[in-house]
């Protein structure tokens, strides 16, 4: 290439160390990559952003996938991706998003210590009936466009603090799922990592072959009886998973102590699961007779009869088929009862989390053995995410091996080439329509 137009391009072009101060301020480390955070230089707005410096050099085929999806979406609950910076003396991917505050992973950590300290905290009057709204408004938008989530977790359900979009939800990806981009793909081949399968839906425990929209919905349905009891439903030891088997023994057991076993007539096709062999060898119909959501969510004061336990049994559905949609959820009366769901999840009131701590080398080091700081395990709730092997630092992440379909899969991965090498608008470079092939 011409030496003088090189030279131009790389004086033209921004870099991401000239533009945003964010040194030491690492909030978030990852198998994805390291998050700090970021404030412009020059600037007096102080405002805040999220920059994702992704792990790994060049544009790796992840790197590709985030950035061609993120670029097609525009919800004001999904996160957006401002910026696309490429590095080129050190080969490094830089994204850019606006800074998220908090995150449900802590705002329920908070909670439940609370409740543990018997310490008293005023949560705005409608603030879960917000959070769940809003959820499933951008899970709606996601779901239209047939993008599924497959890895939703309190983890990756941010929300905005101070500014402009103060208590507002963006559902976020922060990590590990595409690393395993098929339930079918062995896990055995990778390092024992401690994962953890609460939110996975009985079908997938089943040996599911595809993800769906409905294993979305469990998803939400768990973190959603999650925030109104800041105890993780179907909690269960974690397990190190040495094995590609989608089947978990432990894991279904909790799903029936606090659902029952499935009846027949409620999940007719059970019987064509792949692991429905096992599950007869294994379970014994007997053993939960008493066993219902109406009895565990009594336990922790929320009554049967109320439009929240309604929506909460819609969402929480054995058999996927029945389950409901995100869109008739939207429209469940539970939203339509005072007090309203509002934009801002805290209601204007004062916010009583803490804001996120900055890492330190020192512990990136501790997150290989799982005594991070941030987000790691928490030793005092006895809900601890997994104690993070290499897994993750803040917020934590689990290992999901997801998918969606894999003609969804190559139709992403084509797509991300082409708009990688044709685009782009937002990616931040003078000579994009070559980087692929030089980067
Ligand atoms: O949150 C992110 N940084 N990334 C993100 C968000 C999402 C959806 C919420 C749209 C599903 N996906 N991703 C994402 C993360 C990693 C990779 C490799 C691809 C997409």
């Amino acid at each position: 290439m011409d030496f003088e137009y090189k030279q131009k391009t790389n004086a033209e072009r921004a870099k991401v160390e000239d533009l945003f101060d964010y040194e030491g301020c690492k909030v978030g480390r990852g198998t994805y990559g390291h998050v700090y955070k970021g404030k412009r230089k020059n600037s007096t707005d102080g405002r805040e952003y999220a920059l994702k410096q992704i792990e790994g050099t060049g544009i790796s085929m992840s790197a590709c996938r985030e950035i061609a999806l993120l670029r097609e979406l525009k919800h004001p609950n999904v996160i957006s991706l401002q910026k696309v910076f490429l590095s080129h003396t050190d080969r490094k991917v830089w994204l850019l998003f606006d800074y998220a505050e908090h995150d449900l992973w802590h705002i329920i950590k908070f909670h439940r210590s609370a409740k543990a300290n018997k310490k008293q905290i005023d949560v705005p009057k409608n603030m879960v009936k917000s959070l769940l709204f809003q959820i499933l408004d951008g899970i709606h938008y996601l779901h239209a466009n047939w993008v599924l989530h497959r890895d939703l977790k309190p983890a990756n359900i941010l929300v905005m603090g101070e500014g402009e979009e103060r208590g507002r939800v963006k559902i976020a990806d922060m990590g590990f799922a595409r690393l395993f981009n098929s339930p079918l793909k062995p896990l055995a081949d990778l390092d024992p990592v401690v994962v953890t399968f609460w939110y996975r839906a009985p079908e997938l425990l089943l040996g599911a072959r595809h993800y769906t929209k409905a294993i979305d919905i469990w998803a939400i349905g768990c973190i959603f009886a999650e925030l109104l009891t800041y105890e993780p439903i179907f909690h269960c030891r974690q397990e190190d998973i040495k094995t590609s088997n989608p089947y978990h023994h432990d894991q279904l057991d909790r799903i029936f102590n606090v659902m029952g076993f499935p009846q027949d007539k409620d999940w007719e096709d059970i019987r064509k699961m792949p692991e429905h062999g096992t599950l007869t060898k294994d379970f014994k119909r007997s053993n939960y007779v008493n066993c219902n959501l109406v009895k565990y969510m009594e336990k922790h004061k929320v009554k049967p009869d109320s439009k929240q336990f309604h929506l909460l049994q819609k969402l929480l559905t054995m058999d996927p088929t029945k389950r409901i949609t995100s869109e008739l959820a939207m429209k469940d009366p539970y939203f339509l009862e005072d007090p309203l769901p509002s934009q801002d999840v805290f209601e204007g009131k004062n916010i009583p989390y803490p804001k996120r701590e900055f890492l330190t080398d020192d512990d990136d080091d501790k997150a290989d053995t799982g005594a991070s700081k941030a987000g790691g395990a928490d030793q005092s709730s006895g809900h601890n995410q997994p104690p993070a092997k290499r897994v993750r630092v803040m917020p934590p992440s689990t290992v999901s091996s997801s998918m969606v379909s894999s003609d969804y899969q190559h139709i992403h991965n084509v797509q991300a080439q082409q708009a990688l090498q044709f685009s782009s608008s937002n990616i931040q470079t003078s000579t994009s329509s070559t980087y692929t092939s030089r980067f």
